[in-house]
């Protein structure tokens, strides 16, 4: 399967100079980039019936954590913004239960679709998680769940929309909320997000689309679902080759180690 049949290359012209330069500005002036109708329907199609086939075999967790995704600081009280706990719960099916055939495998190996990343992300070339689960993980939201305010720990996310819920699940963000560079963490900032007292911008996402996402310093969240269910594709890459996700957090988020 080429990866044209996968990606609409007449509206994404992934190998021209000038989309990718178009591509890039966008990302590095407003820290997301999202691509409509990126897949073609016959990819979506096929993705959404192995998504709805493998839901058995996804791991559901539900997890408390604060927005900086670490351990709390006991200098601060409980409901201090860099102690306070949110919730996330979603189901999750891992790599090594996506099949060698599937689109969203041909995707992600693709030099073509690795090199426009590369180009657009700045990166000097992208590798798979050296661990058999991390790479591509097919993600699921029923009513009632959500994914809760944080930051990423890595500088990069790229995400595909299989389903979208019909009601609520949208993805939420502010941007230039910390500079972890500085390492200033910005808790007046993050407590008026958590209290509900700042506008947040919401991401459109239909099935098909392509959304690259700089989390480290806009703080972001997945709504709870009310209607209809979410299912989301994560293309997770590293920048070196040979890494692996911790086991920690293998044991955490896939509910195995391998
Ligand atoms: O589900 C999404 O759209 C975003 C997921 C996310 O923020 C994450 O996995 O860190
Ligand atoms: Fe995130």
């Amino acid at each position: 399967m080429g990866v044209q049949q996968i990606i609409d290359t007449e509206k994404h012209s992934i190998l021209g100079y000038e989309f990718r330069a178009k591509c890039k500005d966008t990302l590095d002036q407003t820290g997301v980039l999202i691509l409509h109708e990126f897949l073609r329907a016959p990819a979506i199609v096929t993705i959404c019936k192995e998504a709805q086939d493998g839901r058995d075999k996804a791991y559901f967790c539900t997890q408390s954590h604060n927005v900086y995704l670490m351990e709390p600081d006991l200098a601060f009280a409980s409901d201090h913004p860099r102690n306070r706990e949110v919730i996330s719960s979603k189901g999750c099916i891992c790599d090594d239960i996506i099949a060698a055939q599937s689109p969203l495998r041909h995707l992600y190996n693709s030099e073509d679709f690795k090199s426009f990343l590369c180009t657009v992300l700045g990166e000097q070339a992208l590798y798979e998680y050296a661990d058999p689960l991390s790479s591509i993980n097919l993600h699921y939201a029923k009513p009632g769940q959500e994914l809760g305010w944080h930051f990423d720990n890595s500088s990069f996310a790229i995400t595909l929309m299989i389903k979208a819920p019909e009601q609520g699940g949208q993805f939420e963000y502010v941007g230039e909320m910390r500079n972890s560079e500085q390492g200033e963490m910005n808790f007046d900032g993050v407590g008026a997000v958590l209290d509900g007292k700042v506008p947040v911008e919401t991401l459109n996402m239909k099935p098909g689309a392509l959304v690259l996402f700089r989390g480290r310093d806009a703080i972001h969240r997945v709504a709870p679902v009310e209607g209809g269910s979410r299912m989301l594709v994560v293309l997770a890459y590293n920048t070196k080759p040979g890494i692996a996700l911790s086991e920690s957090a293998r044991q955490t988020f896939f509910g195995r180690l391998g």
